[in-house]
């Protein structure tokens, strides 16, 4: 079982990219195993519009756990098995939330486990802060690391796009829209190859 991590700043699409990557993957129902700061797990069966209802939202800091879901990754004959995992959005400094710090206290200790880091980042409002700058540093030598400029869809993510493609290794950048699938093919392969 290989385990992918998603990590980013709140609100970038990282919950999204989850439900519909997961869906791109051949998943129809998602067995969510959500763990929370706590300690207390609990496990939700949902279907794809019913995770987008449920666990998504515009508002900032919507998800305050770490949850995964398997999926079975058609790879030649066998395949493999991916964890994909859904995380708390990060933010420079200390958050004055008790809750929001310990779930994102989950979220960095998650990081040292992860076989692939998916780094996040809205190519729309591109605000490459202090904590991106940090979580490239840590991921470009780990075992694999890839940026999510997410959102290309909206118009004013193409220039963010270019202007993250010009500070980070060109191999290590993907455009995509978690709401419209765009880059999938792409995330896939290059999943495939460093899982
Ligand atoms: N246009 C567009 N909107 C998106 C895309 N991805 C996510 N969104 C929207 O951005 C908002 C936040 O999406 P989430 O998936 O909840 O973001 P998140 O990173 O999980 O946020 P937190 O859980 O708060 O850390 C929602 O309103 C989504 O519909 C995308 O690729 N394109
Ligand atoms: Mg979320």
């Amino acid at each position: 079982m290989k385990r992918a991590l998603i990590v980013g700043r709140s609100n970038v699409g990282k919950t999204l990219f989850c439900i519909h990557f997961a869906e791109y993957l051949g998943l129809s129902k998602l067995r969510w195993r959500v763990e929370h700061p706590e300690g207390r797990r609990e496990s939700l069966r949902l279907g794809v519009q019913q995770s987008k209802a449920e666990l998504t939202n515009a508002a900032p800091h919507f998800t305050r756990a770490l949850q995964s879901v398997d999926i079975d990754v058609p790879r030649g004959k066998l395949g493999y098995q991916l964890m994909l995992t859904d995380s708390t959005g990060l933010t420079d400094g200390i958050h004055s939330d008790v809750g929001l710090r310990s779930a994102m206290a989950q979220t960095l200790e998650q990081l040292l486990h992860a076989d692939v880091i998916l780094h996040m980042v809205d190519a729309a409002e591109i605000m490459w802060a202090p904590l991106d700058e940090q979580i490239y540093a840590f991921g470009r030598k780990s075992k694999g690391y890839l940026l999510l400029a997410n959102k290309i869809d909206l118009p004013a993510a193409k220039r963010g796009y270019r202007q993250l493609a010009r500070r980070v290794s060109p191999a290590l950048i993907l455009p995509v829209s978690a709401l419209n699938g765009n880059g999938f093919r792409e995330v896939k392969q290059c999943v495939w190859r460093m899982a």
